[in-house]
């Protein structure tokens, strides 16, 4: 069995052995922007890091998790603005709900959850020390003269995406970027610092009056939370480029040292022939499912039966399937009679540290439930064993 948790590496493009540092192993995940319920895109992608977490815990690590809440951002204060609520108030309710639907699906919460508005002090502090590095400059704009960041010209930019030229100015744009605002000296420029817009939140700062970009609010909560060289820094393969691309590019400027030691990404789930987006609005929600009266466990079986990296499409068959499946696992509960389970536990823990191969563990336990249910034994020890371990490694409890 392999000792210790391996990972595809999206920057390398290798899988690379995790080996935290002092037995405390560091991961940052970015964490949501809370204008809107959660989807099963999300709940996949964390999900996915959950796993990792329960892997590395399961190695007899500490871990360090850290994730940020994007509490201040446009798509946020837009919908705000549509809906005529306030915008702390919609971040408020829309982070309480993602809270419990995490706590639905039995994902182990982060360490350290943290905004961006409570972090601004941060940022500004990290952009002071960008300063000096010429990479930094202020658009000539009279009335929002905003900070930006000479990305191309920073260490190793381009090495976490790997995408050329072409290719990132063909996804910036859609990826929350502005590759045509006027006086950038590169259209890939990242915004650092933004001007104070009429009737939106700011605050003051020595950069003037205003609220951080994007990019620098996970740079400032992963440095401050984890420091330098963490060990993964994770979200969904949307977020490779542009955003941790120009995380790492900031980061690794205002450090001099890299980030992360891998970047990891999960798939992005689809409904209707495309990607599950808040902003598309073709979701299918956690707290929707629970409330039809889903059983979250079944929701997560059924995330768990593809593999993180890749991408797929959801529909409720994945869930009926997912129910029958749960039904069995816990039958054998219920059934009293049982192989032993080391064999099983080795698989399902071989499966996982070889980069989170949930399908392959979740066929380990159902070829265990079957041959279970059709010998003649009392081995109450190892049904005891497998609840257990079914928990710790996948989160699902029978
Ligand atoms: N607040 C930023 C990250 S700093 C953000 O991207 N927020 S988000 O709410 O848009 O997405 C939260 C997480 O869910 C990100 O890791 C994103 O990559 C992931 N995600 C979003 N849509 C999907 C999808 N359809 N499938 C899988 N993961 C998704
Ligand atoms: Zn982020």
């Amino acid at each position: 069995m392999p000792k210790s948790l391996r990972l595809y590496d999206t920057a390398s493009a290798e899988m690379v052995a995790t080996e935290p540092d002092q037995a405390t192993a560091r991961m940052y995940v970015c964490g949501i922007t809370p204008y809107d319920a959660t989807h099963l895109g999300h709940a996949n992608t964390y999900v996915a890091f959950d796993l990792a977490n329960r892997v590395w815990r399961d190695l007899g690590l500490d871990v360090n998790y850290t994730q940020n809440v994007t509490d201040v951002d446009d798509p946020l204060l837009e919908r705000a603005e549509a809906t005529g609520q306030g915008w702390e108030e919609l971040a408020e309710s829309q982070i309480e709900l993602f809270r419990s639907d995490m706590t639905d699906l039995r994902v182990i919460p982060p360490e350290n959850y943290v905004g961006a508005v409570e972090t601004i002090a941060c940022v500004v502090e990290i952009i002071e020390q960008l300063l000096p590095s010429g990479l930094v400059y202020q658009v000539e704009d009279d009335e929002h003269p905003d900070w930006y960041f000479n990305s191309v010209n920073a260490t190793g930019f381009g090495g976490v995406s790997n995408l050329d030229a072409e290719q990132m100015l063909s996804v910036f744009a859609e990826n929350g970027g502005d590759p045509e605002r006027p006086g950038k000296r590169h259209p890939l420029d990242s915004l650092l610092w933004q001007f104070a817009r009429e009737g939106e939140p700011s605050w003051s700062s020595p950069l003037g009056e205003g609220r951080p970009g994007w990019h620098i609010e996970c740079v400032a909560i992963s440095l401050k939370y984890l420091g330098t060289h963490f060990d993964v820094q994770g979200g969904g393969s949307d977020l490779a480029f542009p955003h941790h691309e120009m995380c790492a590019a900031q980061a690794i400027t205002a450090s001099r040292e890299p980030m992360a030691k891998a970047f990891v990404h999960s798939g992005m789930v689809a409904l209707d022939g495309e990607k599950m987006s808040k902003s598309k609005g073709n979701l299918e929600l956690v707290s929707r499912l629970r409330h039809a009266g889903a059983d979250p466990m079944a929701v997560r079986l059924a995330l768990l039966d593809n593999h993180y990296r890749s991408d797929w499409e959801w529909n409720a068959s994945l869930l009926s399937r997912a129910e029958k499946r749960l039904e069995l696992w816990r039958s054998v509960r219920n059934n009293g009679t049982a192989l032993p389970a080391a064999g099983l536990i080795d698989q399902m823990r071989t499966a996982l540290r070889d980069d989170l191969d949930s399908p392959s563990a979740l066929q380990s336990v159902d070829a265990w439930v079957a041959g279970s249910l059709a010998i003649d034994s009392d081995d109450t020890g190892a049904i005891a064993d497998m609840v257990t371990a079914v928990d710790a490694l996948l989160g699902i409890k029978l």
